[in-house]
């Protein structure tokens, strides 16, 4: 069986800055990382494996000036080289921050762009925070919507959960660390579960079986010590601020990978995924794998992603 390629896509000054924090650390082989955006200056400052500059005649190598026409057309400028370097790729997985030109304008001209070449995408995308005023909010909203229509699994990051998350008095520059972190962890794992074979292993068809489902997704991450009780660490996971941008209770489908130590019981896996399924009254197609690591380890890594929650776009934003 060949393995996966999956390309991992920073669009924009968010997306470029959350892949820059997954490139400070370890990710597997067959994740390819490129950076795109108008602005020369942001994306060379970016560790990745390759930049593309959009539009370069339109734009002229600057930032789009929260324009998202000039982002879109600089998109299709570029498309030749931006599709020799997506093609082949079996999925995208898309880091960007809604509301920016290029968080909005590129991201949904290259999720176009994805569908034409037919690559499956999932999209982990940011929502302005308040005091950026109603303008970027609008244009998120309406980038939503059109991620959704290109029929990509969008995990919508609302920014003012971060606040909720961490506190009102949290300094901003530690509310986006925290939010790269909340990706780092999530992507992690994902990579590590698709790369893995597993006791009981979730393969990349399981993966995309769960992402083709159009609409919202969630998706969130913990890594804990294996001595804590795992109904807590479920729930905890669940409770994250983080993960509260859509309805966990609509998804269509979900999977649930864990990693443990090898005292790791059936009864403990089955009971996991029961308490899971609690919260998934909608859920047609429930996934749970697990890797077991050997001696004595004492960690423990859930990771889950639930898929085709449809919830109203403008719901979705009064929860920033
Ligand atoms: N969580 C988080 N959100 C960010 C960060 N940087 C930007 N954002 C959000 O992403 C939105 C888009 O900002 P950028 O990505 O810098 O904008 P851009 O897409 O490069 O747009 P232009 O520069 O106008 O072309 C902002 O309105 C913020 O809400 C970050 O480091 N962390
Ligand atoms: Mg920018």
């Amino acid at each position: 069986m060949s393995v996966a390629s999956i390309v991992i896509l920073g669009v924009g000054g968010r997306g470029c800055a959350a892949l820059q924090h997954l490139q400070q650390h370890s990710l597997p082989n067959n994740i390819s990382s490129i950076a795109v955006s108008t602005d020369k200056r942001a994306l060379n400052s970016v560790l990745c494996d390759s930049r593309i500059l959009l539009g370069e005649a339109i734009a002229k190598g600057r930032s789009s000036g929260s324009n998202a026409e000039l982002a879109a057309a600089a998109v299709r400028e570029t498309e030749p080289a931006l599709r020799h370097a997506l093609m082949g790729a079996d999925v995208i997985i898309m880091l960007t921050g809604l509301g920016g030109g290029n968080g909005s304008g590129a991201a949904t001209e290259l999720a176009k762009l994805a569908t034409d070449m037919a690559i499956p995408l999932l999209v982990f995308a940011t929502l302005p925070f308040n005091f950026e005023g109603k303008r970027r909010t609008l244009l998120a909203q309406k980038s939503l919507q059109t991620l959704q229509q290109c029929g990509a699994a969008v995990v919508a990051l609302p920014n003012d959960q971060l606040q909720r998350a961490l506190g009102a008095t949290t300094r901003l520059e530690q509310a986006l660390d925290a939010s790269n972190q909340f990706l780092l962890v999530i992507l992690q794992q994902l990579t590590a579960m698709l790369a893995d074979t597993g006791l009981i292993s979730m393969d990349f068809n399981d993966f995309l079986s769960v992402i083709k489902q159009p609409g919202f997704a969630l998706a969130g991450a913990i890594e804990t010590e294996q001595e804590q009780d795992l109904p807590a660490a479920l729930q905890q996971l669940l409770l994250n601020p983080l993960l509260q941008s859509a309805q966990l209770s609509q998804a269509k489908a979900a999977l649930l990978h864990i990693v443990a130590g090898e005292n790791f019981s059936l009864q403990q896996f089955e009971a996991l995924g029961q308490q899971l399924a609690a919260e998934l009254p909608n859920v047609s197609l429930l996934l749970q794998g697990l890797t077991l690591l050997p001696g004595k380890a004492t960690k423990l890594n859930l990771l889950l992603l639930a898929s085709g929650i449809s919830t109203d776009c403008s719901v979705k934003l009064h929860c920033v």
